[in-house]
């Protein structure tokens, strides 16, 4: 694997801390992305281990906004219509934002993070609270195999891909879809959105190198939609080869293209991607640092994992920003992990008291300027770095 990006030491993204551990010292461990040009995989170098991030306590949860219930409803009706699905495993399912679109008897959620996990078991759906692979796929699917499985922003944490696929072909009958969506790496690339890379996120995929994954265990795509969430992500359907029902749609061909015009192949891309990142942190930190010396008040709005990553690699802490809004209970109270920015329950936001906000969650931004309209229409501004570091 060739490295083209260092973000430097890093804290562990979801590990918000508690006061009284804030004097403590914080494992960081090295950051470091690359390209392995014989599969095209762009991943972190360093992994941690799961259990580390993915026990019970994590803090996301996915039902937080609106655009992402939304877009979960749409692609539930569009299952509904076009596949007519009995019975469906989701990986990955968090506090049930897309499962309970369903009937409990025809979906099982998997879920290793106990504390998600109970939500959905409180709610009367099955959920095992273990990690997705082959032994689970094979309890799962003693009666029947899945017709679909769905996994959102997931794979992009796992990082045996083989075991991951393995289990996939274990457990979907013949004639079975597969639903994959994770961000787009064209669209991180393309919007210099560094932040996209941390700790869980061991990769960023393209369709080149997803293609490549799935051909070992006779799989392949056949079709693909661009979506919005998540800064520009990838819904990958895919299909056993044996599968005739399904013809490859144009779309495939058409992403595989865009990716190949735009260089995703090569590592010269990459490498121009890791002087893009270097000026971009070099921008954000100028107009914070300007509107420091001007006496504004700054906070951050949404505690993202993704945040984690910028304020730890431009070195933005409390002299810069004040403290973060967030609307997760289990985040309020809580401070960032290295910044160490205090993260405060949401209010909405009020030009008297804040002049300038930056926007963690800038995959939301749409969402949050419209909650924020009053804001805005009495001169209250954004700091965004996506795709360049800017007021707005
Ligand atoms: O892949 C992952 C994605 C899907 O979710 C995980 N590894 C972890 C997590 O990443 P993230 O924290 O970067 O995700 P989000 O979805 O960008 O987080 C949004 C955050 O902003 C949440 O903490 C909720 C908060 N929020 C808010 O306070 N007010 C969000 C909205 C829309 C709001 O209006």
């Amino acid at each position: 694997m060739k490295k083209f990006l260092n973000l430097g030491l890093q804290p562990l993204a979801n590990s918000y801390i508690k006061k009284k551990n804030l004097k403590n010292k914080e494992k960081k461990f090295k950051l470091e992305v690359g390209f392995n040009n014989k599969n095209y995989l762009v991943s972190i170098i360093n992994t941690i281990p799961k259990e580390k991030m993915f026990n019970d306590e994590y803090p996301y949860k996915s039902s937080e906004s609106k655009t992402m219930k939304l877009s979960f409803k749409n692609l539930t009706n569009k299952i509904k219509k076009n596949f007519k699905p009995k019975f469906i495993i989701e990986i990955g399912s968090n506090d049930g934002i897309f499962l309970k679109n369903f009937s409990k008897d025809s979906i099982v959620g998997v879920e290793p993070c106990e504390n998600l996990a109970k939500l959905t078991k409180k709610k009367k759906y099955k959920t095992f609270s273990e990690y997705w692979n082959l032994e689970l796929a094979k309890k799962i699917t003693v009666k029947n195999k899945a017709d679909l499985i769905y996994s959102a922003n997931t794979l992009s944490h796992i990082k045996n891909l083989d075991e991951i696929f393995k289990a996939i072909n274990y457990g979907l009958s013949k004639n079975g879809i597969l639903i994959l969506e994770d961000p787009s790496l064209l669209q991180c690339i393309k919007n210099v959105a560094y932040d996209q890379f941390y700790c869980e996120h061991i990769y960023v995929f393209s369709t080149i190198a997803l293609n490549q994954v799935l051909k070992k265990f006779n799989l392949e795509i056949f079709d693909i939609e661009n979506t919005k969430t998540h800064g520009g992500s990838n819904r990958y359907y895919i299909k056993k080869n044996i599968n005739k029902i399904y013809k490859i749609k144009r779309s495939v061909q058409k992403e595989l293209d865009k990716e190949i015009k735009f260089g995703l192949h090569k590592f010269t891309t990459y490498k121009k991607f890791g002087s893009r990142v270097k000026k971009s942190r070099k921008q954000l930190l100028k107009i914070f640092l300007k509107l420091r010396n001007k006496n504004r008040k700054i906070i951050g709005y949404g505690a993202t994992a993704k945040s984690c990553t910028v304020l730890n690699y431009c070195k933005i802490g409390t002299n810069l920003i004040d403290y973060f809004y967030d609307t997760t209970s289990y985040k309020i109270g809580r401070y960032l992990p290295g910044s160490k920015i205090l993260i405060k329950k949401y209010l909405k936001l009020d030009k008297k008291k804040v002049d300038v906000v930056f926007l963690g969650a800038w995959n939301f931004k749409k969402e949050i300027f419209h909650k924020e309209k009053k804001f805005i229409k009495e001169g209250g501004k954004f700091i965004t770095h996506i795709p360049y570091p800017r007021i707005i």
